[in-house]
C-alpha cells in the first residue's frame, strides 16, 4: 500500500518544520498524514483515476502542494524534499517520536549537542549522565527519557488491536473466497479483542487443506514462511506480525475454536474442571476418560454444556471469574456492538478535526445513531487547534442551524453542542460559565500536568467532577497503550464521586488509548457508577472505532444499565440532571 509510506514521510516532515518552529506546516503535513491513512484506497487508484484533481478531492486537507508531493511520489517512490530535510538532519524519527516525552524539538536539540540518532544512542547518552548535564534537560528529564525507554521496551513484540484488526480481516476474506474452504475464524488474543494481539491465529475448514496453504503463502503481504506442512502453516507479514493457519475437520470445529480462542488461563481451569468430571479435553473435542470416545467437538456451545455452565463470550474469557458465573448462570449480559445510540465525544474541522460538522452527523447516521454531540477542544490548548469563545458561539449557532435543517429533510439524528475543555492543574475547567452554559454536554479532560502526585491528581479530577457543568470525564487516566502508562490517581474514590456528582466516566475508544480499560471498567461496574463509550474521532470515517470501546467494556463485564448513551436521548440527559 502507497498509502502508509507516503503518510509516515508526511508526518515526518511536520516534525522536521517542528523543529524548525515553521509555522503552519507541521499541522497541514499532519493534516495531509491523517487523511491519507484514513482513505480506503490506494492513492495510486486515485491519481490514475482523475490526476491531481481527483487527489485533491480525496484527501481531506490536501492542497494543491500536498497533491503535487503525491504526484511525485506516485512517478518516483520518493519525495525530494523529504530527502532533503533528512540529509539535513539524519535522525530516526519513528524510533524517536515512539518514545514518550520525546518531541521533534527534543530530538532536534539532543541530535545538534550529542549527536544523538536513535533510540539506541539515546539510551547511551542518558545512561552515561550526559543529557542531564545539557542546559534545558537536567536529572529529572534523563530519567524520564530512562523509564519512557524502559517502558517501550516492555511492550516490544505486541501489536495494538487496531493495527492488527484490518489486516486479519483482508486475510479472513481472501480465505473465504478459495473454493471448498467454508468456515474461517480467527481466535486468539483477536478474537477476544485484546488490547494488543501477538499473532494472528486463524481456523478453517477446507475440502482441500494444500490449496488454502498455496494461497496463504502467495499473500501479497507475506514477507517470510516460518513453517509449511499440510494443515498448518505460519508466515511473517509485512507489518511485522505473524500469522498462522490451521485447517480443522469440521466435527472438531468448536473444539478447535474453544482451544485457540483462549485465553491460556481459562483453558486451563476449563481442563481441570473436565477432568474432574471424567472427561478429557482438547483441541479435537470433549473425549470420555475411559474409553477415549468423542462425546462433542462440532461446537462451542455443546462442549461448554457438556462441562455444566452456558456458553460466554470470547471477550470474557480471561480465567478471571467467568467459569464460575457460567456455572451459576450468572454471567453479565454484556452490552454488544450494535447497542450504542450515539457518539459523545468528537472533533470537527472546528478544532483539530477533518469534517464538517454535516459530514460527521451523516457518518452517524449510517452507523444508526440516534444522537451524537460534537465536543471540539476549547480554551487554552494551543497544539489541538483548541476553540476560542468566540469561535464556540459560532460553532452553537451553526449546530442549531443544522439540527434544523436535518429535521426539515426527515433525517434522524440530533447533534449536541458538546466541548471537550481541559482539566487545569488546579482542578477549575478552561471555558467561562456563560459558554459552559450553553453547552449540551460538558467533557472535561486531563491534556497537561501529568506527573502530580497521586493525591493532587486525584484531588484535581475531583474538584472538576465537582463543577456543576462537567458531564463527562473524558479518557479518564491518561494512558496511552505501550507508550504512556495512566497517571497516578486513586481510580476508586473518582468512581465514587463521580457516581455522587452524576458525572459519567469515558471509555475512549481510540484504540491507542482504551481508557478507560477493562479492568478499570470491571471496578466502575462493581461500584455501580456510569460510563459512556466514545470514539474522540477526528475524521468521520474513525467513527467505526466504537467497537474498540465496546469491546473493552465487554471485557469489563459492563451491561446496558452501566453505558448511559445506549439509552434514549433523553433518557440519557435526564440522568445527567443534579439534584
Ligand atoms: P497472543 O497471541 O499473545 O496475543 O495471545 P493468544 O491468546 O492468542 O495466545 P497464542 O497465540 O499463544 O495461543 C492461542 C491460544 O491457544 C491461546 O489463547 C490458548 C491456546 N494455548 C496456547 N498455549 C496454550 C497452553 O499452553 N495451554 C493451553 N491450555 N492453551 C494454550
Ligand atoms: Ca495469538
Ligand atoms: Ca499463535
Ligand atoms: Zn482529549
Amino acid at each position: 500500500m502507497n498509502n502508509e509510506k507516503i503518510a509516515k514521510i508526511f508526518r515526518e516532515i511536520a516534525a522536521f518544520y517542528e523543529m524548525k518552529d515553521v509555522p503552519f506546516k507541521p499541522r497541514a503535513y499532519e493534516r495531509a498524514a491523517e487523511g491519507i491513512e484514513e482513505l480506503n484506497q490506494d492513492i495510486l487508484d486515485i491519481y490514475k483515476r482523475g490526476g491531481l484533481e481527483e487527489l485533491k478531492k480525496e484527501i481531506p486537507g490536501a492542497g494543491k502542494n500536498l497533491a503535487l508531493h503525491l504526484e511525485e511520489f506516485i512517478k518516483t517512490g520518493k519525495l525530494k524534499l523529504y530527502e532533503k530535510l533528512k540529509k539535513k538532519i539524519p535522525v530516526n524519527l519513528e524510533e524517536l517520536l515512539a518514545i514518550e516525552g520525546i518531541g521533534p524539538k527534543t530530538i532536534f536539540s539532543l541530535y545538534k549537542k550529542l549527536k544523538i540518532k536513535d533510540a539506541k544512542d539515546l539510551e547511551a547518552s542518558a545512561l552515561a549522565g550526559k543529557i542531564s548535564k545539557l542546559p534545558n534537560f537536567g536529572k529529572q528529564s534523563e530519567d524520564k527519557i530512562l523509564k519512557s525507554i524502559e517502558f517501550s521496551k516492555k511492550n516490544t513484540g505486541r501489536f495494538l488491536l487496531g493495527h492488527a484488526l484490518p489486516i486479519v480481516q483482508k486475510i479472513e476474506d481472501r480465505l473465504k473466497k478459495i473454493p471448498g474452504v467454508s468456515k474461517v475464524t480467527t481466535a486468539g488474543s483477536i478474537r477476544r479483542m485484546q488490547e494488543t494481539v501477538g499473532d494472528i491465529d486463524t481456523l478453517v475448514t477446507a475440502r482441500h487443506p494444500e490449496k488454502v496453504m498455496e494461497e496463504f503463502v502467495a499473500m501479497p503481504e507475506v514477507i517470510e514462511v516460518i513453517a509449511r506442512g499440510p494443515t498448518k502453516t505460519s508466515v511473517r507479514l509485512n507489518l511485522g506480525i505473524n500469522a498462522d493457519i490451521r485447517v480443522v475437520a469440521s466435527e472438531s470445529f468448536g473444539a478447535a475454536l474453544q482451544y485457540f480462542t483462549g485465553d491460556k488461563n481459562h483453558n486451563i481451569e476449563l481442563r481441570k474442571i473436565a477432568i474432574e468430571k471424567g472427561f478429557k479435553l482438547n483441541e479435537y473435542g470433549l473425549f470420555s476418560a475411559k474409553n477415549e470416545k468423542k462425546l462433542v467437538g462440532k461446537t462451542e456451545g455443546e462442549i461448554y454444556k457438556k462441562l455444566g455452565m452456558e456458553w460466554m463470550p470470547p471477550e470474557l474469557r480471561s480465567g478471571s471469574g467467568e467459569i464460575e458465573a457460567a456455572q451459576n448462570k450468572t454471567l453479565p449480559k454484556i452490552i454488544g456492538y450494535k447497542d450504542i445510540k450515539g457518539d459523545l465525544h468528537l472533533h470537527s474541522n472546528y478544532s483539530d478535526g477533518i469534517n464538517s460538522i454535516e459530514e460527521i452527523a451523516l457518518a452517524g447516521k449510517k452507523l444508526g445513531y440516534d444522537y451524537l454531540a460534537i465536543s471540539d477542544h476549547v480554551g487554552s490548548l494551543a497544539i489541538a487547534n483548541a476553540m476560542d469563545e468566540e469561535k464556540l458561539l459560532k460553532q452553537i449557532i451553526e449546530i442549531d442551524k443544522l439540527n434544523a435543517e436535518l429535521k426539515r429533510k426527515k433525517i434522524n439524528i440530533k447533534i449536541l453542542k458538546s466541548a471537550e475543555t481541559n482539566i487545569k492543574k488546579d482542578g477549575s475547567i478552561d471555558l467561562s460559565e456563560k459558554l459552559l452554559s450553553k453547552l449540551d454536554l460538558v467533557i472535561a479532560s486531563v491534556h497537561s500536568h501529568f506527573n502530580l502526585s497521586e493525591e493532587e491528581m486525584t484531588e484535581r479530577i475531583i474538584k472538576a467532577i465537582k463543577n456543576p457543568h462537567v458531564n463527562i470525564i473524558g479518557h479518564p487516566t491518561g494512558r496511552i497503550i505501550a507508550k504512556r502508562p495512566a497517571y497516578k490517581i486513586n481510580l476508586e474514590k473518582i468512581i465514587k464521586t463521580a457516581k455522587e456528582y452524576k458525572v459519567a466516566l469515558e471509555i475512549n475508544s481510540y484504540f491507542t488509548r482504551l481508557d478507560l480499560s477493562d479492568t478499570d471498567i470491571k471496578k466502575v461496574v462493581e461500584l455501580d457508577a456510569k460510563m459512556v463509550i466514545n470514539t474522540d474521532s477526528h475524521s468521520s470515517n474513525q467513527l467505526e472505532m466504537i467497537k474498540f470501546g465496546v469491546a473493552e467494556a465487554r471485557r469489563g463485564w459492563a451491561e446496558k444499565k452501566n453505558v448511559l448513551n445506549t439509552w434514549s436521548l433523553q433518557k440519557m440527559l435526564d440522568w445527567f440532571i443534579r439534584k
